[in-house]
């Protein structure tokens, strides 16, 4: 007891001279002591007293095992952390560390020993703890010894991580803060679509979802009943849905819009689906089979989407990747191969030939600020426009921190909207190599710029989507693309794109 008072004196006399631990919702946080003390103090009745020098803090002037750095931090009760530090102590052969918890609950103080590590003298060693919180009306983390309550020590690299997923409803709603602008969507796949709470959580920040993978030719072609079908007549077609469907369905039931990626691609779309028979040994059809497949192909998406799911799939990318890098012209594919140099232009004839009426139709394609890949996507806009079967453009925007330039982003986006077509930002996500802060901070402020310029096309612009929901299920596997990290806390990215808006960025 007489500690706990002593040290409620010391803290009311130290308390408003220290920066108290921040909200801490990205669920990170780490003193490197490069800034400082970073709300570091001593916790101490008497003498102890905190100092940096080289990225390390010492406390020196103890006189208690409980002396000790210790910082406030707002922690979230039945979450689980993982903690970590490091220690360093020069005056006996060996002494024992201990990461501990104080709390308080109704003015009462207790404690928790959370891990400990013996430290050698002269050694630099980590002391690693795990933490659920239970709950408690604050949170004190500090470094005490087990005995030695008289050696001074130091300590650097002080960490606290979230060791689990966290979909946390009460943040900011991305889709709500931009809805004056544009949609707000990313692209979620079918095993995240089967996750309730992840899908709470994109329900809460987005109001427009893209299957990642499931609405791809590969996906909704049934190979094996087309080659049923085609002993009878080989332009038949056999779709199914399945794997497409928790996302539709999930969608439906919560109001969230569907833009559909994609009708007609090179990639993701089986050889078969081009030769006679669907089988691996036919030759490829004629232009004119391919076409009625095509056709038929695009006709039963349209006809099941709108019969089970009327009004939901608001958009289509009907091509997507057409042009070649680098070039001007058309991608050699199977789609040139087969049916020649127009497929794009048929593809969006079928396409308006089905669509229900308001169904917006995109070309969809990357690497679009770069000449002279740009020209001929210009050309080729220009030539579905004349045909009058295009509503928009899908800029795919898979950047990474400097490339393209937002000169190059904004170039190539007031050429296409002087075209007069919709705009969308199909598939967001900017590269970074590692998590240091400042790789974090350099991904926030290139979002931040991208942003600006998606907002001043706001008029045109129909949805912004990021790639992915968290950075641990993106296609970019090792570069951290993402607004959430693995464990769904908002990363830098989030929160600036948030004050952007908020007039604070
Ligand atoms: O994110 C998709 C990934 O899961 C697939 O393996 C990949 C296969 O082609 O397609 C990814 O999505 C692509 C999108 O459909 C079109 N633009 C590029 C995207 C990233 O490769």
């Amino acid at each position: 007891m007489k500690r706990f008072f002593a040290l409620l004196l010391t803290l009311l006399l130290v308390m408003p001279a220290i920066a108290l631990g921040e909200a801490n919702d990205y669920g990170n946080y780490t003193s490197d002591f490069t800034a400082g003390t970073d709300g570091w103090y001593a916790r101490s009745a008497g003498e102890a007293a905190v100092s940096v020098s080289g990225n390390a803090l010492t406390i020196t002037g103890r006189n208690a095992t409980w002396n000790s750095p210790g910082r406030d931090f707002n922690l979230l009760p039945g979450k689980k952390y993982k903690i970590s530090v490091q220690v360093l102590q020069s005056s006996e052969a060996n002494v024992e560390f201990m990461i501990s918890a104080a709390h308080s609950k109704n003015g009462l103080e207790s404690y928790e020993n959370l891990g400990k590590a013996k430290a050698p003298k002269g050694c630099w060693i980590t002391v690693n703890a795990t933490y659920t919180p239970a709950e408690f009306d604050n949170y004190i983390l500090y470094v005490e010894t087990v005995g030695h309550g008289t050696v001074d020590f130091s300590i650097r690299n002080f960490k606290v991580e979230l060791d689990e997923l966290y979909f946390n409803t009460s943040l900011p709603s991305l889709a709500e803060i931009y809805a004056p602008y544009f949609d707000l969507g990313a692209a979620i796949n079918q095993s995240q679509a089967l996750d309730a709470n992840r899908m709470a959580f994109c329900d809460h920040q987005f109001n427009i979802l893209t299957h990642e993978n499931e609405l791809k030719p590969d996906s909704v072609l049934d190979i094996s009943a087309s080659r049923n079908l085609a002993k009878e007549d080989d332009t038949a077609v056999a779709v199914h849905f399945d794997a497409a469907k928790p996302m539709l369905d999930f969608c439906q039931a919560n109001g969230i819009k569907v833009h559909g990626h994609v009708l007609v691609w090179h990639s993701q779309t089986p050889d078969v689906f081009f030769r006679e028979g669907y089988k691996s040994s036919g030759n490829y059809v004629t232009r004119e089979v391919m076409l009625a497949r095509m056709e038929n192909y695009i006709r039963q998406v349209f006809e099941y989407t709108e019969a089970n799911y009327p009004g939901l799939i608001i958009s289509w990318d009907v091509v997507n990747e057409a042009v070649a890098d680098g070039s001007t012209q058309l991608r050699e594919s199977n789609w040139t191969k087969v049916v020649g140099q127009d497929f794009v232009n048929r593809a969006f004839e079928i396409a308006r030939k089905y669509a229900p009426e308001g169904v917006k139709l995109y070309y969809n394609d990357y690497s679009t600020p770069y000449e002279p890949k740009l020209t001929g996507i210009c050309n080729l806009l220009d030539s579905l426009i004349a045909d009058g079967n295009i509503d928009g453009y899908g800029f795919q925007c898979h950047y990474s921190t400097t490339t393209p330039t937002p000169t190059q982003v904004r170039n190539a986006m007031q050429k296409i909207a002087a075209k007069g077509l919709l705009l969308r930002v199909s598939e967001l996500d900017v590269g970074i190599s590692n998590t240091s802060d400042v790789n974090l901070t350099a991904q926030a402020n290139r979002y931040v710029d991208l942003f600006k310029i998606f907002m001043d096309y706001a008029d045109q612009m129909e949805a912004v989507q990021v790639w992915g929901l968290t950075d641990d299920r993106s296609w970019r596997g090792d570069e951290f693309p993402l607004l959430f990290d693995d464990r769904c806390m908002p990363k830098p990215a989030f929160y600036s794109v948030v004050e952007l808006v908020n007039g604070t960025k």
